[in-house]
């Protein structure tokens, strides 16, 4: 009520309550500065020594695992697949050994369009995300996916990395959903000849 009547007055004169509380603050103020410049030298290493590297960054070595486009020319084998509008593709499953080098000759002998997609269950997701945020009519190039046309035939070479298991699938809208995937076991072939002997 008194700093009312002193601000109508004409000179408001600032209260006594109002210097100690922007003294205290300032006191506040620094001692949190001089703490901050105290502690920041020894939390500063510490943080960053441990955090940052590992939990960021596994794309990186799964795609490396997974393999990546090469030109035809470095095919050392020929594999032929058909895809059809019973939604599957023929053969359903395929051996490849780590590192071999194949081009995958795909045929579609349907009447809608397909497309054959390489990769790991994450790179179908990214795909088939891909594929849904896209308009239909826009055609996509990804280096591990080809869309193949009625009757038409198209090619893709691939370098597969380690040893696993990948697919291989349509993402055309609704066929991935209708069973429209087949398997690749990427095996070393020194260890497949191991058991026989
Ligand atoms: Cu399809």
């Amino acid at each position: 009520m008194s700093e009312t009547q002193q601000s109508q007055g004409g000179r408001p004169a600032t209260p006594r309550w109002v210097k100690a509380l922007a003294v205290a603050i300032a006191i506040a103020i620094l001692v949190m500065v001089i703490l901050m410049v105290v502690t920041g030298g020894q939390h500063g290493p510490g943080m960053h020594s441990g955090g940052s590297g590992s939990t960021t960054a596994p794309r990186s070595p799964s795609a490396d695992g997974v393999g990546s486009p090469a030109g035809s020319a470095e095919a050392s084998r020929t594999i032929e697949l058909t895809a059809s509008d019973s939604m599957a593709f023929d053969p359903a499953s395929l051996h490849v050994a780590v590192g071999e080098v194949v081009t995958f000759v795909v045929t579609n002998t349907g009447q809608a369009a397909h497309e054959f997609t390489l990769g790991d269950e994450a790179m179908q997701r990214e795909h088939a995300d891909a594929m849904a945020h896209m308009p239909s009519d826009m055609h996509h190039d990804f280096p591990n996916s080809i869309t193949v046309q009625p009757g038409h035939t198209e090619r893709l070479t691939w370098r597969f990395g380690e040893a696993g298991t990948l697919e291989y699938a349509c993402h055309e809208p609704g066929h991935y959903d209708a069973g429209m995937r087949g398997q690749i076991i990427v095996s070393n072939p020194a260890l497949l000849q191991a058991p026989r002997s």
